[in-house]
């Protein structure tokens, strides 16, 4: 298969919690290339474009405030099967959940409930697509830094 790329985001918690090293070591230690990443200060409008398949859920207000509490490390990784390997890394939605079903998982490690996730994976081509642009624009095809391969 060919390469993929998805959108990786370190949230708040996870940053605020210091998790970014040992995230990105679980990262590179996966055959990932960070072919991108940027730290922003998401503000109420970025969160709701950004989250917008979310905006009509109860829990929408909360995830607003907790996104923009601080600021996020996006990234863009890049493999093969980057979007379902990435997915699998960070463990389910529910961080109290990952921590009995997932115990190694990324979200069981730096998360505290479904809210409090500390971490981003895109769910599909299209949405990968979606929020990478949505924080970096087009990126030409050729990564910027090439793995050992
Ligand atoms: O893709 P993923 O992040 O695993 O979950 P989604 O169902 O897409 O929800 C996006 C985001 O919304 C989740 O990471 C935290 C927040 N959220 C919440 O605060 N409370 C819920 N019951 C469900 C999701
Ligand atoms: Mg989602």
């Amino acid at each position: 298969s060919e390469k993929e790329r998805t959108l990786a985001m370190i949230k708040p918690d996870g940053l605020l919690g210091n998790y970014t090293d040992d995230i990105k070591k679980i990262i590179i230690g996966s055959g990932f290339n960070i072919v991108r990443e940027l730290t922003v200060q998401l503000d109420e409008e970025n969160v709701t474009l950004f989250y917008a398949e979310h905006s009509a859920k109860g829990f929408f207000p909360n995830l607003i405030r907790y996104m923009t509490s601080g600021p996020v490390l996006a990234m863009v990784l890049e493999k093969r099967n980057a979007i379902s390997d990435w997915r699998a890394l960070i463990g389910p939605t529910d961080a109290k959940q990952a921590k009995i079903s997932h115990p190694n998982s990324i979200r069981a490690m730096c998360g505290s409930s479904s809210e409090r996730n500390c971490v981003h994976g895109s769910d599909s081509q299209q949405s990968a697509a979606r929020e990478i642009s949505f924080f970096f624009g087009d990126i030409p095809p050729e990564t910027l830094k090439h793995d050992e391969l």
